[in-house]
């Protein structure tokens, strides 16, 4: 009886160590999907124009942040994204291969146009060819808003417009904290 009690513990002692030995074997083969992000900002556009001035772009390296007035008339600043006057576009393109899985901005008007009564802009987004979200006309008065955008279908281009409408008087137009989410195993930089 003793005997067979040593033997059971003997095949159990193998058996662990066998089923840990084989775990140790696959776990190269097991790829963990880490969902990663950065800021457009952080990457160098395709293309751009803007309608006045220049591209100004936000780092966590900038000395100077964006502002925006957000929700109850609360002054929101940001670290990261474009100050782009309008009429602007900004491209992003050959992003395929980091498998985009969503999109999200705040965009309206920055500070230096709060209360503006010429400012009048609408903002687009497109994935690619295909518009993904258009705003209503946005003034002076317009609280920021933020966006999230679901990325279903692998696409390989992002293009931030801003129209000016009429005229593009103190269009300060703002996409701030505009942020990639990926899941390809490499960064994108
Ligand atoms: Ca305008």
């Amino acid at each position: 009886m003793e005997r067979l009690k040593t033997i059971g513990i003997w095949i159990l002692i193998v058996v662990c160590c066998g089923g840990f030995m084989f775990g140790l074997f696959l776990l190269p083969s097991i790829n963990i999907v880490k969902e990663r992000k950065v800021y457009l900002s952080d990457l160098k556009p395709t293309y751009y124009v803007v309608g006045y001035g220049q591209l100004k772009v936000y780092t966590e390296d900038s000395e100077e942040v964006l502002a925006m007035y957000v929700g109850d008339e609360e002054r929101k600043s940001f670290e990261h994204g474009f100050f782009a006057h309008a009429y602007s576009t900004i491209v992003f393109d050959d992003l395929k291969s980091y498998h985009l899985t969503k999109f999200s901005t705040y965009f309206g008007v920055n500070e230096t146009a709060r209360n503006n009564g010429n400012t009048s802009m609408e903002f687009m987004i497109y994935f690619d060819d295909k518009k993904v979200y258009q705003s209503e006309v946005i003034r002076g008065d317009f609280n920021s808003e933020k966006i999230d955008l679901e990325i279903k279908d692998s696409i390989n281009r992002i293009t931030l417009v801003i129209d000016c409408l009429e005229g593009n008087g103190n269009d300060h137009g703002v996409w701030a904290d505009p942020l990639i989410f990926y899941s390809a195993n490499k960064e994108l930089k």
